[in-house]
C-alpha cells in the first residue's frame, strides 16, 4: 500500500474494547518539561524530555512539532519526508499543526510555512494567502483560516480540500485524516471530505471547538460536553459518561483526548501504544493534541518553569540554578542570562 492507503486502511478490523482513563497530567515534573508526549515512541516522537519551555505542541503521524517559548520550532520523531526538519528560514512561529507527514505553521510575519511530505502538494502554499488566523494539517491536506474565509490545498481525493462556497469567514477549522471540520461564521458545524464512517455527518449541536481525527470527529459543545462521531472501531467515539466541564478536545488516529477546566486530561479509544496513559501529576495543562498513535500536552506559560501554575520564587530558583548553561532559557539564545530573568519577571504571579 502507498502511504495514503496505509493511513486510510489503518482502521482496525476488530473493535477493541473501549477504555477510558481519567488522570491529572504531570506537565512539569522537572524544570525541563513544559511539554510531554506519550504513546507510540517507535521513532522518538514522544522524546520531549529536556526541551525546555514551550508554548505549543502538535502530534502528527509519527512526529511531534513544538514551539519553544522564544518561537523557535523543533520537531521530534520521523523525518522520512523532512517533516522533522523545519526550514532554516522559518524564524519564529506563532502557531503550528503537525499533519500526517508534513507540518504547517504561521511564522512571525503572519506568513504560512509548510514542510515535509509534498506528495499531494500539501506543502505548496497558495500565493497571496494573507490575514491567516489559524492553520491545520490533515493527513495529506492543509487548511488555513483567514479573516475572510478558508483556503485548503493538497490531497483532494475525498473532496477534503474543496471548501464550500457558502462557508465564509469561519470561526474554527481542523483538518482530519481525509475530511475537514469547520465552525462556520454562523456558528454552525460544517464538514466535508471523506464520510466513509460518518465522520463528516454532522450532529445537531452548538459547537465551541472542533477536532478532526483520522476517521472520526470531536465537537466540544458550548455547554462543555463532548460529542463524537465517525469511526468507532476502537471506541474512539465512546465519550466517557459524565464527562463535563471540557475546555479542549483532540481527535487522533484511533483515540480521543479531552481537557477539563481543572487541567485533567481524559482519554478514550485505542490504547495499544499507551496513548491513553497520561502521566499523573499537578494539573497545569493548557493544551492537548492527539497524534496518530501518540498524545501531546503542553503548558502555554513559558515562565512557569516548574509547572505549578504560578510564576514565583520557585521559578526564579530554577533560573538561578541554570545560570549560563542550564534550564530556563526562555529566549532560546543558548544561555540563561538576565534576559531570561526579565522574561520571567514579566510574567510574575501569573500563568496565562
Ligand atoms: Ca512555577
Ligand atoms: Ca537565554
Amino acid at each position: 500500500m502507498n502511504r495514503h492507503d496505509t493511513l486510510r486502511h489503518a482502521t482496525r478490523t476488530a473493535a477493541l474494547a473501549a477504555t477510558a482513563t481519567i488522570a491529572p497530567l504531570l506537565l512539569a515534573n522537572s524544570a525541563h518539561a513544559q511539554a510531554v508526549a506519550w504513546g507510540n515512541n517507535a521513532v522518538g516522537q514522544c522524546n520531549l524530555n529536556g526541551i525546555g519551555p514551550t508554548t505549543a505542541a502538535s502530534g502528527g503521524f509519527a512526529h511531534t512539532a513544538v514551539i519553544h517559548s522564544c518561537g523557535v520550532v523543533t520537531c521530534f520523531g520521523d523525518n522520512s519526508y523532512g517533516q522533522s526538519a523545519p526550514p532554516a528560514t522559518l524564524g519564529i512561529a506563532l502557531a503550528i499543526s503537525a499533519g500526517g507527514l508534513h507540518n504547517v505553521a504561521i511564522d512571525g510575519n503572519g506568513a504560512v510555512v509548510c514542510w515535509g511530505d509534498n506528495g499531494f502538494n500539501q506543502c505548496v502554499v497558495p500565493p497571496g494567502l494573507a490575514n491567516v488566523q489559524q492553520v491545520s494539517a490533515g493527513a495529506f491536506h492543509t487548511v488555513a483560516r483567514t479573516t475572510t474565509g478558508l483556503v485548503a490545498w493538497g490531497d483532494n481525493a475525498s473532496g477534503q480540500s474543496t471548501v464550500p462556497v457558502a462557508t465564509g469567514a469561519a470561526l474554527d477549522v481542523d483538518a482530519g485524516g481525509f475530511h475537514t471540520l469547520v465552525i462556520g461564521a454562523n456558528g454552525r458545524l460544517q464538514a466535508w471530505g471523506d464520510n466513509t464512517y460518518g465522520q463528516s455527518t454532522i450532529p445537531i449541536v452548538v459547537p465551541a471547538r472542533i477536532s478532526a481525527g483520522l476517521a472520526h470527529s470531536l465537537v466540544l459543545t458550548n455547554a462543555g460536553a463532548v460529542v463524537a462521531f465517525g469511526n468507532n472501531a476502537s471506541g474512539e467515539c465512546n465519550v466517557p459518561s459524565g464527562l463535563t466541564n471540557v475546555v479542549a478536545v483532540s481527535a487522533g488516529g484511533r483515540h480521543s483526548l479531552a481537557l477539563t477546566a481543572t487541567g485533567v486530561v481524559v482519554a478514550w479509544g485505542d490504547n495499544t501504544f499507551g496513548q491513553l496513559a497520561a502521566p499523573v501529576g499537578p494539573p497545569t495543562i493548557a493544551g492537548i493534541d492527539a497524534g496518530y498513535e501518540h498524545s501531546v500536552a503542553f503548558n502555554n506559560c513559558p515562565a512557569d518553569l516548574n509547572g505549578d501554575a504560578v510564576v514565583n520564587s520557585g521559578d526564579i530558583a530554577i533560573i538561578l540554578s541554570g545560570w549560563a548553561t542550564g534550564s530556563g532559557d526562555l529566549d532560546c539564545d543558548g544561555v540563561v542570562t538576565s534576559n531570561d530573568l526579565a522574561i520571567l519577571l514579566g510574567s510574575w504571579g501569573t500563568c496565562p
